[in-house]
């Protein structure tokens, strides 16, 4: 009896250790990105294949990696580089074999740090067939931390992570608005909103895990609908347009009751106001609804130029090729324009699908939880919204299509040409209106079980960080997080960009650029329309589809599509260049065609 009780005992507490040991890649073994697989239950081997390193945990440098790693400059020193010597740079830009040397540089450098074809998900910490052909999901840059490990972070930092509602109060809550030193303005921050709808479309019914963008990428879903039904209740059939209504002379969109598109609006807006779009989300902010209205016109603009040069095409092939055109113009734009504001360079920077066609580069993509996470840049937000000298808060602006009447689009575009966004990095620049989405994005980070801070700055060829103090470059709330997480190694993601000193002048730290640019900028060049086979005139209707995608610019997009053409850009301008002027407030949008945004500012400049 009492043997048989030892025995018991024995069984207990063998089974009992090995349900306890920890997983041994819960503690990251595997440096420079080798991959971690565990051999039974307690060891692991790294994978160090095709990383330039070597050893039990890849972390002796080859030698070519050596020297590689010598002859490396930081990304500081870098960004540095490139955010200063204006004299040198305006050379360089005008130097197209040296522009082209560059730009490619920057597109191959960033993008092969994209897994592609993409490897994890939230369920799927090693390769599978699933994680790979389940759209549904976003991918992963980094696998889930597993179940079994003893700290949400792995091993580093303590049992249970802070309550997320007070790290949003402690570090993330605005005390007084911060306005961006980089001078971004509401144009800027409502199509970050307006565009990103397109790809960062959470399918909140099966979890944050998991997308409703098949597409993970630019398509332009948030224009024409994700399904081709809501694509067709949209489309006119006719000339290849999108439906639309004329307000006063102007093109608006559809009402829900005339298309039958399911939109979300709340009960009490009247039936007149509920436009349909791409997206039913564009009802909720009159900012994206302003972006929405101006592509619709975009549209149906190109159709009709299209239909110029092509009379004997069809409704559908007129679509298809304008709809091609316009994630064209989309992604020059983003380049061009709007990363180019973002990253405050001096260099400037090119939408050439050809700088990569000698390069080894793969034509697709897949949006990551990670870079959803990253993107939810809600300190831009102001505590409020000016339009036309009237200020308007949360409440009263959201779901207020009115206003887009009342004002009408050439005010909107001046009010939001001239008002500030809010820093993002930097910490405490987050107006209340919006705590609950911060607290969200927390809270689903953990939901998806993400790695460390540290470990993605390491999985993006970053040094971790070795204190707080060194992520926020100063000293009050880097005791407090110290206080709230206890290692540095376990500080969260999303929290610690928001948190992280920005860089002198700017609006991100290191590591919101340093992830940020890499997923953003395969996401734009691995589009299908960028490969050989597409990058050609007739892809695009011919030279003259082909030339709009070549000259589209933010400025030209709005001279096209709204009345008096007002001045605009992504960042504040001097009040003196701002000013409108009424270019013939009389022309028709075809007309307007050939304006060159250049030529425009410089005329207005003199003219004041
Ligand atoms: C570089 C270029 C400069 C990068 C500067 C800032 C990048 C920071 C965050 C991402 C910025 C923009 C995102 C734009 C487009 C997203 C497109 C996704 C398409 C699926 O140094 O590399």
């Amino acid at each position: 009896m009492r043997a048989l009780a030892q025995l018991l005992c024995a069984t207990l507490a063998a089974s009992l250790s090995l349900s306890l040991a920890a997983n041994p890649c819960c503690s990251n073994p595997c440096q420079n990105r080798g991959v971690c697989m565990s051999t039974g239950f307690d060891q692991y081997m790294c994978d160090c294949t095709r990383t330039g390193f070597y050893g039990e945990n890849c972390s002796t440098p080859e030698f070519l990696t050596r020297i590689k790693l010598f002859l490396k400059p930081t990304p500081n020193t870098v960004h540095y580089i490139l955010t200063h010597f204006k004299g040198v740079w305006n050379i360089v830009n005008n130097i197209p074999f040296l522009r082209n040397i560059i730009m490619r540089y920057v597109l191959t450098s960033r993008s092969h740090l994209i897994e592609s074809p993409p490897t994890y998900n939230v369920h799927y910490g090693y390769k599978s067939w699933e994680a790979f052909s389940n759209l549904s999901y976003y991918t992963r840059a980094l696998p889930p931390v597993a179940d079994d490990c003893p700290t949400p972070m792995g091993v580093k930092g303590k049992k249970e992570l802070p309550d997320s509602k007070e790290v949003v109060e402690k570090f993330l809550l605005r005390k007084k608005f911060i306005p961006d030193p980089q001078g971004t303005n509401m144009m800027f921050a409502f199509f970050a909103q307006h565009f990103t709808h397109q790809f960062f479309k959470t399918d909140h019914k099966k979890g944050p895990a998991f997308t409703k963008g098949l597409g993970h990428g630019v398509d332009l879903n948030h224009v024409y609908g994700e399904t081709l039904d809501r694509q067709h209740k949209l489309r006119l059939f006719k000339d290849g347009k999108m439906k639309s209504q004329i307000i006063d002379g102007e093109v608006y969109p559809p009402t829900v009751k005339d298309t039958q598109v399911s939109m979300i609006y709340p009960p009490h807006i009247p039936e007149h106001l509920h436009f349909a779009v791409g997206h039913e989300v564009f009802g909720m902010v009159p900012g994206l609804m302003m972006y929405a209205i101006i592509w619709l016109r975009e549209h149906n603009r190109v159709c009709d130029v299209l239909k110029q040069e092509h009379p004997e095409w069809d409704d559908e092939r007129l679509f298809q090729t304008s709809r091609l055109i316009l994630i064209g113009e989309t992604i020059k734009i983003v380049i061009e324009d709007y990363v180019q504001h973002l990253s405050g360079y001096n260099f400037k920077l090119k939408f050439d699908p050809e700088l990569l066609f000698n390069q080894q580069f793969q034509y697709q993509n897949r949006i990551a939880s990670e870079f959803n996470t990253l993107y939810h840049w809600h300190p831009l937000m102001p505590d409020t919204l000016q339009i036309d000298n009237q200020e308007y808060n949360y409440q009263q602006f959201l779901y207020n299509n009115s206003i887009l009447l009342e004002h009408g689009l050439t005010q909107f575009v001046e009010s939001f040409s001239r008002q500030r966004a809010g820093r993002v990095s930097g910490g405490r620049n987050l107006s209340p209106a919006i705590q609950k989405v911060a607290q969200a994005s927390i809270d689903q980070s953990r939901q998806m079980k993400y790695q460390s801070f540290n470990e993605y700055r390491k999985r993006f060829l970053l040094k971790p960080y070795k204190s707080f103090e060194e992520l926020t470059g100063e000293k009050e709330m880097a005791a407090e997080l110290e206080a709230a997480y206890g290692d540095i190694d376990a500080m969260e993601l999303y929290p610690a960009l928001l948190v992280e000193k920005p860089r002198p002048d700017a609006i991100f730290g290191e590591t919101m650029v340093e992830i940020g640019a890499p997923f953003s900028l395969k996401g734009l060049m691995g589009n299908p329309i960028c490969s050989p086979d597409y990058w050609k005139p007739s892809t695009f209707g011919g030279e003259v589809g082909f030339k709009i995608i070549n000259t589209a610019s933010i400025q030209s997009l709005i001279c096209n599509n709204v009345k008096g053409c007002p001045f605009t850009t992504f960042s504040v301008q001097d009040p003196q260049l701002t000013k409108t002027v009424t270019i013939n407030a009389s022309s028709s949008h075809s007309e307007l065609d050939d304006i060159n945004p250049a030529v425009l500012l410089k005329e207005r400049s003199t003219e004041l």
